[in-house]
């Protein structure tokens, strides 16, 4: 029951730890009150609530759900066998910095592994060294019968309801049969379905034709992947989706083109979510316009594309268009671990992808969002927290200030100013493409399940103190959907599919 606001109703319980007199704010709501927690839990929201064994004062600041992370690419081998830069431990406490206390990283599946096999990895990874809680997506490479009938099924049980397939790239690709198979499973199965959205032949075509002309420089990577390659390959994975009417989430959005589909999609009821990421809002490629191999550090697919894509995205956060803003945190490093893993002046083909970001996502979308009148606060938490929670099936423990869910807090000084530098931040990366950015809005103190993770600038968390939350099968209610014609038995001389 929620007791907001209904005085000395808790005066006789003793609570771990009291948030006193901060201003409050969920997705729908923010007012002013303190949080009573106990054993990990939020048990009260309230004024005068009683005594606490700590008691945190959040006067003047504002008292918001831990940020919910949900993609980026942690201890993860990508397709050529390059490994991030940030493990469970240097990704979860850069992830906490930046007002984090939940993150959903990817167990990748290479060709020939076995989906029970992949994840135990992933859970070896995380177990001893994530400092908050985390979930995992899988990335499926290889969806042979096996896989899909035998394996997944089983991977959904224990609680990791979503997947990442890729529309290009040659060691992951997935063609429209196997998008189907796949999709079909996830319809059965009630998991949510990813797709990197980019047409492969098109970005192998452009590739080819400036490396015949020889621009090789970082800098054509933008150019090699074309903004019709990414709203074609959108269409296509959505015509496929809807086709069978099954959930479907298109990451990393970076055109108009391809958010207008989505946009389109969700109007006509269909169970369609869109993400984008702050690159795509804040750089763009002329950011990749550097000597010798410098943009290298600004490659990522899809790639940045120009000042007026960054107004269209921004527009579509604002407009709702996009649920999800994530961070797509892919640290590879300046060197010959990460970015220049081919060697020290790789042709534009050849640069390990991905730009680093987990701990300035939400720094950014504070300052440039809310505090510039953007987004209200409330949309900063819904898109922080909240619609995460919701989307991949988090909402029974996290994303909102709500009694009975767990204790996940980001308390943020509005007021702080920083200037964002490599050197401050807690990944094992070099450098950040948001240097010299002056930010206003961090977040302070940090709680997990009732715990203090960072307070006073200092990390108070362990390894291994994050926990695996089990995520809740995927719910689009409220979403309508629609069968197909041909799939419908009123309409197909009755013919009856079975999935
Ligand atoms: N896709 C991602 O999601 N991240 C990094 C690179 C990529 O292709
Ligand atoms: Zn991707
Ligand atoms: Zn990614």
């Amino acid at each position: 029951m929620i007791s907001k606001f209904i005085d000395n109703k808790y005066d006789m319980k003793t609570f771990d730890l009291k948030i006193s007199d901060g201003t409050v704010a969920n997705a729908t709501e923010t007012f002013h009150a303190d949080i009573g927690i106990k054993d990990g839990l939020i048990t009260a929201i309230g004024k005068n609530l009683g005594k606490a064994k700590k008691v945190i004062n959040a006067d003047g600041k504002l008292v918001l759900p831990g940020g919910i992370e949900a993609h980026c690419h942690i201890e993860q081998e990508s397709s050529s066998g390059i490994m991030t830069a940030d493990d469970y431990y240097s990704g979860s406490v850069s992830a906490a910095f930046g007002g984090n206390t939940c993150l959903i990283p990817f167990a990748a599946q290479h060709r020939g592994q076995k989906l029970q096999n992949v994840l135990d990895v992933y859970h070896h990874r995380a177990r001893p060294k994530s400092v908050i809680d985390y979930s995992f997506h899988l990335i499926i490479s290889d969806p042979t019968d096996e896989v899909i009938n035998i394996e997944l099924p089983a991977i959904i049980d224990q609680g990791v309801t979503s997947f990442k397939v890729y529309m290009t790239y040659d060691k992951l690709i997935v063609n429209d049969s196997q998008m189907l198979k796949i999709m079909t499973a996830a319809k059965k199965l009630g998991a949510l379905t990813m797709v990197h959205a980019e047409n492969n032949a098109m970005i192998n075509w452009m590739s080819e034709k400036l490396l015949n002309s020889s621009y090789k420089a970082p800098k054509y990577h933008a150019l090699s992947h074309p903004r019709a390659a990414e709203s074609e390959a959108i269409n296509r994975a959505i015509t496929l989706s809807t086709f069978i009417d099954t959930p479907i989430l298109i990451v990393h959005v970076s055109t108009e083109s391809g958010a207008r589909i989505i946009a389109k999609a969700r109007y006509d009821g269909h169970k369609v979510f869109g993400e984008t990421c702050p690159q795509y809002m804040f750089l763009n490629a002329k950011n990749m316009d550097l000597p010798e191999m410098d943009g290298a550090q600004f490659c990522c697919s899809p790639p940045l594309r120009d000042k007026a894509s960054q107004k269209e995205i921004w527009r579509c956060l604002q407009n709702g268009t996009f649920q999800v803003y994530s961070s797509d945190h892919a640290p590879y490093r300046f060197d010959e671990t990460g970015k220049l893993h081919a060697g020290k002046k790789p042709t534009f083909t050849k640069i390990a992808n991905g730009l680093p970001g987990i701990e300035t996502r939400l720094p950014l979308l504070f300052s440039e969002g809310y505090l510039k009148k953007r987004i209200t606060l409330n949309h900063f938490v819904a898109l922080a927290a909240t619609n995460v929670s919701k989307i991949y099936g988090l909402d029974h423990r996290k994303g909102s200030i709500t009694e009975g869910k767990d204790a996940d807090i980001a308390i943020w000084n509005p007021k702080l100013k920083k200037v964002i530098t490599a050197d401050d931040l807690h990944d094992n990366m070099e450098f950040t493409p948001y240097e010299g950015m002056e930010i206003t809005g961090w977040p302070e103190i940090i709680i997990q399940r009732g715990n203090v993770v960072i307070e006073d600038n200092i990390l108070k968390a362990a390894r291994g103190d994050g926990e695996f939350i089990h995520r809740k099968k995927i719910d689009c209610t409220g979403m309508p959907g629609r069968v197909a014609p041909e799939l419908n038995s009123k309409h197909n001389f009755d013919v009856k599919f079975k999935f």
